[in-house]
This record gives C-alpha cells, sequence and structure tokens, in this order.
C-alpha cells in the first residue's frame, strides 16, 4: 500500500523539457509514484518515443509538445488541455538551456535567450497553469532551479540570472498562490550527470573540482531528483511553500 502522503494517483503533471534528462528522470519518477505525465519537449518525435517509452514501462503518459518560449503556443497548449478535460494538477517548470560565454563577450540575443527559456517560460506556464488550480482550489508547482539560484559562477551569466530570478518567482508564486491551495517550490539541482553539462563532465578539471567541492565527492545522478520531486507533488508538502530544495550532495553547505 502507497503512503498516501506521497501518493500521486489521480493527479496529471506536466513536466516541461521531459523528454529526456533531468525533466525525464522526474516525469518517470512522478509516473512511479501514480501520476499520469504530459511529456513536453518541442522535438515532437523525441517527446513521441518518451511516450512511447514510458507507456511500455506501464506509466500513464502523454505527449504534449509545445515550445516554452512560444506564449502563443503555450495558451494553445492550456486551451487544449481544458478541451480534452485534462487538469494539470502539478506542474514541474524544467526547460532550460545553458550558454557558457564571459559577459564582455555575450550578445545580448544569446543573454535573452537563457532568459525566455529559463525564468519567463516557467512565469508564463506557471501562470496558465495558475489559473486553473486557483479555480480548482489546489496545485502543485515545482520549479527548477540550480546552484546558481545561490551563487554566481564566470561564464553562466544569463543562466545564473535565470536560476536566481527562479528562486524568487517561487517565491512571488507561493506569494499570491498560497491562499488558494496552491504549493509554489523549487528544486535546486546539484552538479548533476545530463547531456547539458557533458562538456564539464569530461573536462578532467572540472570534473576534479567539483568532485573536490562537493562533500559527497560525486556527480549527482539526475534519478536523485525524484525524492524531492515527488515530495513537493504530494500531500506531504501541503504545508511547504516559497521553498528551494537544492540536491547537491552538500555543495552549498560547505566551503
Ligand atoms: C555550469 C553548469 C551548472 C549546472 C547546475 C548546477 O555550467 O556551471 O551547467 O549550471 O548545470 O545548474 O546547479
Amino acid at each position: 500500500m502507497t503512503n498516501r502522503l506521497f501518493d500521486l494517483t489521480g493527479r496529471t503533471a506536466l513536466v516541461t523539457g521531459s523528454s529526456r534528462g533531468l525533466g525525464r528522470a522526474m516525469a518517470e519518477g512522478l509516473a512511479a509514484a501514480g501520476a499520469r505525465i504530459l511529456v513536453n519537449g518541442t522535438d515532437a518525435e523525441r517527446v513521441a518515443t518518451a511516450v512511447k517509452e514510458m507507456r511500455q514501462a506501464g506509466h500513464e503518459a502523454d505527449a504534449a509538445p509545445f515550445d516554452v518560449t512560444s506564449e502563443d503556443a503555450v495558451v494553445k497548449a492550456f486551451a487544449g488541455f481544458d478541451a480534452a478535460g485534462i487538469a494539470v494538477d502539478i506542474l514541474v517548470n524544467n526547460a532550460g538551456i545553458q550558454f557558457r560565454k564571459p559577459m564582455v563577450e555575450l550578445a545580448t540575443a544569446d543573454w535573452q535567450r537563457v532568459i525566455d527559456t529559463n525564468l519567463t517560460s516557467a512565469f508564463v506556464i506557471g501562470r496558465e497553469a495558475a489559473k486553473r488550480m486557483i479555480a480548482r482550489g489546489h496545485g502543485k508547482v515545482i520549479n527548477i532551479g540550480s546552484l546558481t539560484s545561490a551563487l554566481a559562477r564566470a561564464t553562466v551569466a544569463p543562466y545564473t540570472v535565470a536560476k536566481g530570478g527562479i528562486k524568487m518567482l517561487t517565491q512571488a508564486m507561493a506569494a499570491e498562490w498560497a491562499e488558494h491551495g496552491i504549493q509554489a517550490n523549487a528544486i535546486g539541482p546539484g552538479y548533476m550527470l545530463t547531456d547539458m553539462n557533458q562538456a564539464l563532465i569530461e573536462n578532467p578539471a572540472f570534473d576534479a573540482w567539483v568532485k573536490g567541492r562537493t562533500p559527497s565527492k560525486r556527480w549527482g545522478k539526475p534519478e536523485e531528483l525524484i525524492g524531492a520531486a515527488v515530495f513537493l507533488a504530494a500531500p506531504a508538502s501541503d504545508y511547504v511553500n516559497g521553498q528551494i530544495i537544492y540536491v547537491d550532495g552538500g555543495m552549498l553547505a560547505v566551503l
């Protein structure tokens, strides 16, 4: 018997950027806890493959391919959910990109692209989800931050600013939506073994720095975010709001 506090049965979760990486891992974890997953990504073929694989694993999954940076696409996607009678009970704002370059060499267009994808999309999708969650009197919003929600690293300024914004957007969501039965929280992953970090993982000096700087002396695995995601998606967190849980092997806790 699953513990009701962590049971997502009957709930639908939209996880942006969930055809691969951290989003896919969290989607599978939420599905294993009973949720139906709306798998999102910009690549419809990759989304369809992820849905097929999740269904083969016995999970409830459907495709929701749309570009999170397009307000028109987001509004249309939620109109489609409404028309299909789909209620998004849990929103995981995970979609994000990285772009590494010193600020003095950074084109404004590249800055804007990272901000649009990693921060503005979380606001737009959060707004569309919250309109409907408020009407239903309940909802869970989980924004995916980063270690850079708290500390800066050179050459990743737009990502750092966006993820710092994610932390404060989460608190702003709590300020406005908590009274409507919505819990808005964030997860701050540490250095995780993902495609986005492949260049860093393969860099011996950076790999050594991560392992030396992290008390756990290793990179994190995407599936290690599942516990925090299920907790923040489940009744167990009904009195938790505006918080960020760092899943970082202890990196932020020590000098
Ligand atoms: C970087 C990395 C980091 C990690 C993660 C750390 O270039 O420093 O991409 O940003 O991905 O966000 O929490």
